[in-house]
C-alpha cells in the first residue's frame, strides 16, 4: 500500500524518467532505433528498477497512466528533436498487457502522435507474446489498425512464451526481438546457438527484422552476425542512457 501511494506521487511529482537504449545495425554499426525504458528516481532510494514496481503498477492499474506518460514523453521528445533538426531514429515503447486490455490503445497512440505532430514511423510499440496471446483475435484487429496508421510493431522477448513463428504470421510485426535468455550462452551452448540461428532464419524468411537482446560480448556479436541477425541491443554497445545523452550519441554518429 505504501509503494502504491509512492507510485502515485511519483507520477504527480515527476520522479519518472525515460532512458533510451540504442539498437544497432550489424551491417554497419549505425544506431537504427532505440527502446524506451522507464526509470524511477526515488527521493530516498535512488534509481529504482522497473522490474521491482511494474508488477505492482499492473496490479493496481497505475501502469495505465504511467504507460501513457512514457508514450507521450517519447513522442514529445522525438517531435522536439526533429524540430531541432536532429536526425533521430524510431523509438520503441513497451506496452503492458494491462494497458492493452484496459485502454483504447489505438485512440491513445493517435492522440499522442497528433498532440505533438509526430510522424507515426518514429514510434514503435514493443509487445510480448503473452500480451497478444491473451486475446489473439482482438490483438490482430488492434495491431492491424496501428500498423495501418504507420506505427512500427515489434515482438518482444521472443522465445520465452508458447507461440510459434507460424502463429506469429497472423500479426503485422515489423521486427522480432530474440529474448536475452537465448543470447547469454550463445557462444558456449550449441543448443542456444541452434535455437537463435533457427529463429533468425525463419523470422527473416517471414520478412521480419531480427533484433538480438542483451548482447554483452564481441563473441556473441560475431555469432549473431554469422547467423544473419539484423540488429543488436545490449551493454556491448550501450546501456540505456538519459535522453540528452542519447541525443549526443546520435549527433556523434552522424
Ligand atoms: O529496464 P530494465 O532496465 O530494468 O526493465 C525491466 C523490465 O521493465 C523489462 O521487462 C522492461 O520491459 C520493463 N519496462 C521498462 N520500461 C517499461 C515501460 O515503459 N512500460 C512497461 N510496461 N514496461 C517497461
Ligand atoms: O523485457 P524487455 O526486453 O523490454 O527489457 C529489456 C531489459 O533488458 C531492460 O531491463 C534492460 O535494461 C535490459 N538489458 C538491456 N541490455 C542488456 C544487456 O546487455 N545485459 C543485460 N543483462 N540486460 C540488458
Ligand atoms: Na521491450
Ligand atoms: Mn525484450
Amino acid at each position: 500500500l505504501v509503494l502504491e501511494e509512492e507510485l502515485r506521487q511519483a507520477l504527480e511529482t515527476r520522479q519518472f524518467a525515460v532512458h533510451l537504449q540504442p539498437k544497432v545495425s550489424l551491417r554497419d554499426g549505425a544506431i537504427v532505433s532505440a527502446e524506451a525504458l522507464l526509470r524511477w528516481n526515488h527521493p530516498t532510494r535512488g534509481l529504482v528498477s522497473p522490474a521491482s514496481f511494474i508488477p505492482l503498477a499492473e496490479d493496481t492499474g497505475l501502469i495505465v497512466p504511467i504507460g501513457e506518460w512514457v508514450l507521450r514523453t517519447v513522442c514529445a521528445q522525438e517531435a522536439d528533436w526533429l524540430k531541432q533538426g536532429l536526425r533521430t531514429v524510431p523509438v520503441g515503447v513497451n506496452l503492458s498487457a494491462v494497458q492493452f486490455r484496459e485502454t483504447r490503445v489505438l485512440e491513445l497512440v493517435q492522440d499522442a502522435l497528433a498532440t505533438v505532430g509526430l510522424a507515426p514511423g518514429y514510434l514503435e510499440l514493443e509487445l510480448t507474446e503473452s500480451l497478444i496471446m491473451q486475446d489473439p483475435a482482438e490483438a490482430v484487429r488492434i495491431l492491424n489498425a496501428l500498423r495501418a496508421l504507420g506505427v512500427r510493431l515489434s515482438m518482444d522477448d521472443f522465445g520465452t512464451g508458447y507461440s510459434s513463428l507460424a502463429q506469429l504470421k497472423r500479426f503485422p510485426f515489423d521486427a522480432l526481438k530474440i529474448d536475452r535468455a537465448f543470447i547469454i550462452d550463445i557462444v558456449h551452448n550449441p543448443e542456444d546457438a541452434a535455437i537463435a540461428s533457427a529463429i533468425i532464419t525463419m523470422a527473416r524468411r517471414l520478412g521480419l527484422t531480427v533484433v538480438a537482446e542483451g548482447v554483452e560480448t564481441v563473441e556473441q556479436l560475431c555469432e549473431l552476425r554469422a547467423a544473419g541477425c539484423d540488429e543488436m541491443q545490449g551493454y556491448l554497445f550501450s546501456r540505456p542512457v538519459p535522453l540528452e545523452e542519447f541525443a549526443a550519441m546520435l549527433r556523434a554518429g552522424k
